[in-house]
């Protein structure tokens, strides 16, 4: 009999609870629970109902335990930067905002006047981007001096999870890093930054690496789901850090995409990269499961389809939209990273309108728009990794895509048409194999990450998609550059 264990993710888009068991160097997957999210706006902001998550984990763990299953460790992970705040009772004290809220659109500017982005970048190697952590306690802080007073402790969304499953408080270090308070060199919470925005380092819990196990399943939930014994590992809590984790590569030089509703690319690297050309174009170093550091750059990614998907009523699947885009004809494209894509209202209409704007023909049908959007992407993909190289002196010439953006095989073939690169895609489920990993790496189970890849390489399809080279691309790029 194998090993199991439980792996929460939860992306800005859906969440799922899945079990692992690991039998004869495999592991093998049993979806249990799958759920939908989406922030919600009340009074022009924007939040998290993070009940409802923790219920819908608990809802999992019911199934899980009717089902007659049984697993050793669970671990959660989730998107970055969004925090909760407690209070002296240990309870929640504040909705939890999502990071796309606008209250942030000029703190940068506004902070850095401060501290400025050198020294910011030099402490902790983090891009800027106006939903770090940082930005958005600052303002948090600033609408609302007095609850100062009241704040005991901070901790990230997963965080915040594991304490309602065992009462434990910890902040995992790979989403640590996210924040943009986490200082590289002295590896811990910077004092300074901190106290910038009015509070002190002793609200941030001790930081825990990727792999610690953080307590056990409390009482009222054993007997509420009559699951016993099952300890809460951390896992790395980062969703694009438990998503490296399980990228099935090995001994060359690789980039990665981590696909989903952000385009997450980068490279592995044992040291971060802080040179003033990486933040000049804006290069983060997140810090990685077993000291590894993710030297990457967030790319708009799959939300701008998710948005068109959802003001067209979700007329259109996934799929559909992709089989509309390989038929549609190729009119403009966009910089999918402008800002004005991070919360538009209408995400068809301000497409529209950024072409209308830059003299371009504007994109009417639904395929039209989604071929704009997956042809900007692979633009964007191409432009980052020629950045990436420059960088980092690395030949790379693979691109893993791991996450729910690979079963996008159209994608797939653009991103290997642009960038002239090999594209390794899968696994789908990247980030909870990488968070089961984790688990079974604590558990003694698998020796280290390296052993992990090679059972993930061995137990799940992984598709090559080969650079056509007759495609030209010379006009198309032309215009990208033209428009970032
Ligand atoms: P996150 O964890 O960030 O919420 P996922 O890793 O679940 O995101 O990936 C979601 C994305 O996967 C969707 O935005 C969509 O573009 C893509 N996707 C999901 N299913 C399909 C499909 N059948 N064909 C093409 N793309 C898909
Ligand atoms: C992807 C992700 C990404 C962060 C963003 C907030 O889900 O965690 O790595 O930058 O969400």
């Amino acid at each position: 009999m194998g090993r199991n264990c439980l792996a929460v993710d939860i992306g800005a888009s859906s969440g799922r609870v899945i079990m692992s068991t690991l039998t004869d160097n495999k592991i093998n997957l049993k979806e249990i629970h799958r759920f939908k999210n989406q922030m919600y706006k009340e009074k022009g902001s924007f939040y998290w109902d993070i009940d409802k998550l923790f219920g819908e984990i608990v809802k999992g763990l019911k199934i899980f335990s009717n089902n007659d299953l049984e697993a050793d460790s669970i671990g959660i992970d989730t998107w970055a930067v969004d925090y909760v705040l407690l209070g002296k009772d240990g309870k929640r004290i504040s909705p939890v905002y999502a990071y796309r809220d606008n209250r942030t659109n000029n703190s940068i500017d506004d902070f850095t006047e401060k501290i400025s982005k050198e020294d910011i970048y030099s402490k902790t190697g983090i891009q800027f981007i106006q939903f770090n952590t940082l930005y958005q306690l600052y303002e948090h802080v600033k609408s609302n001096p007095s609850i100062i007073e009241n704040i005991s402790s901070i901790l990230m969304i997963p965080d915040y999870l594991n304490y309602l499953l065992c009462n434990e408080k910890a902040v995992e270090y790979t989403n640590a890093t996210t924040t943009q308070f986490y200082n590289i060199h002295d590896k811990t919470w910077d004092d300074e930054l901190v106290k910038e925005i009015g509070l002190t380092s002793s609200v941030f819990p001790s930081i825990a690496k990727a792999g610690t196990v953080i307590g056990s399943l409390n009482d009222k939930l054993e007997s509420e789901t009559n699951i016993k014994g099952l300890k809460v590992i951390a896992p790395a809590t980062h969703d694009t850090g438990s998503a490296v984790v399980a990228v099935p590569a090995i001994d060359y030089e690789f980039a990665y995409i981590s696909s989903g509703t952000w385009s997450l690319m980068g490279i592995e690297s044992d040291i971060p990269i802080c040179s003033q050309e990486a933040l000049n174009y804006n290069f983060t170093n997140e810090g990685g499961a077993y000291d590894t550091i993710r030297f990457l750059k967030n790319i708009m990614g799959l939300w701008l389809i998710q948005e068109v998907k959802r003001i067209l009523n979700d007329k259109y699947s996934f799929a559909k939209l992709v089989e509309l885009a390989k038929e549609a004809e190729s009119i403009s494209i966009i910089n999918p990273n402008d800002n004005r894509f991070l919360n538009p209202e209408n995400m068809v209409n301000e497409i529209k309108n950024y072409c209308k704007e830059t003299n371009q023909i504007v994109p009417n049908t639904v395929g039209e728009i989604a071929k704009c959007i997956f042809e900007s992407l692979a633009l964007q993909y191409k432009q980052v990794l020629l950045q990436l190289r420059k960088i980092s002196n690395k030949t790379i010439n693979k691109i893993h895509i791991v996450g729910g953006g690979c079963q996008n095989d159209y994608l797939n073939q653009l991103c290997a048409d642009y960038t002239e690169c090999e594209v390794f895609a899968g696994p789908i489920e990247a980030t909870a194999i990488g968070n089961i990993m984790v688990q079974y790496i604590t558990l003694g189970e698998i020796d280290n990450i390296s052993e992990a890849r090679k059972i993930i390489m061995d137990s799940f399809e992984i598709r090559r998609f080969k650079p056509d080279f007759d495609v030209n691309i010379d006009d198309k790029w032309n215009k990208f550059k033209e428009l970032i």
